[in-house]
């Protein structure tokens, strides 16, 4: 599809962790994004955005990139939290861009990685950073969708059938503003999800701490 991966510092300043990403001091998603800070007073990234917003800055648009990487977050450990995890999050912005290219790049991505049947749903949903916002699900690679094996209920789905990935949606026009691109000209779509949410799903790992630990008997599974 054209995209290119995009790497970047993993320490930042408010402005790229925050502002412009449409998040000014006061803005509730400070708080539900909230870091770790350096005692000069720079933020882990608590998003792979940070990737983005440079990209658009230093190569200007139209751009399609990939921006995998280490993402921070101030949350307690538990099943399914890790104050240090991984995030994936793709960006394309040109002339024309709807939420159609939007449904259209992330359906043949996840049928590309779980089989030409898998159908994607997307729920109308708010981040900051996009307008308007969608959270994506696809079919379950597991019961294809049926939320049933041999008669009982699905593991990875619950039994729904459908399996909650990531968030999206069309690149709010202050964040294009943020990186000098005029919103009456350009549009763009963006996506992000957690690597190793995606990475439980699929090896049925119940609990996300076991990725940090090197045990050897979670470890010996994979070899
Ligand atoms: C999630 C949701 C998302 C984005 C990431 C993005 C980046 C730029 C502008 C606008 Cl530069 N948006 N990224 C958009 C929507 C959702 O991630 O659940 N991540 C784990």
């Amino acid at each position: 599809m054209g995209y290119s991966i995009e790497d970047d510092r993993e320490i930042e300043t408010d402005y790229y962790n925050f502002d412009a990403l449409n998040i000014p001091e006061g803005h509730p998603a400070r708080e539900s994004q909230d870091t770790f800070y350096t005692t000069d007073g720079f933020a882990l990234r608590s998003q792979t955005s940070t990737v983005q917003i440079r990209a658009m800055e230093r190569r200007g648009v139209p751009i399609r990139i990939i921006a995998p990487g280490k993402v921070f977050r101030r949350d307690t450990p538990d099943m399914t939290h890790v104050p240090m995890f991984h995030q994936i999050e793709g960006l394309c912005v040109d002339k024309g861009i709807t939420m159609a290219h939007l449904k259209g790049t992330v359906t043949e991505w996840l049928r590309r990685l779980f089989g030409e049947d898998t159908i994607t749903r997307f729920r109308p949903s708010y981040f900051p950073f996009t307008e308007p916002s969608a959270e994506f699900d696809f079919s379950c690679f597991k019961c294809r969708g049926t939320g049933q094996i041999d008669g009982e209920r699905c593991r990875p789905c619950k039994g729904s059938g459908w399996i909650e990935l990531g968030g999206s949606g069309m690149v709010h026009p202050n964040v294009l503003r943020a990186c000098n691109v005029d919103p009456a000209v350009y549009s763009g779509f963006a996506f992000g999800f957690g690597l190793e949410r995606m990475a439980a799903l699929m090896y049925s790992i119940d609990d996300i701490r076991h990725l940090l630990e090197n045990d050897v008997r979670f470890l010996e599974q994979f070899r």
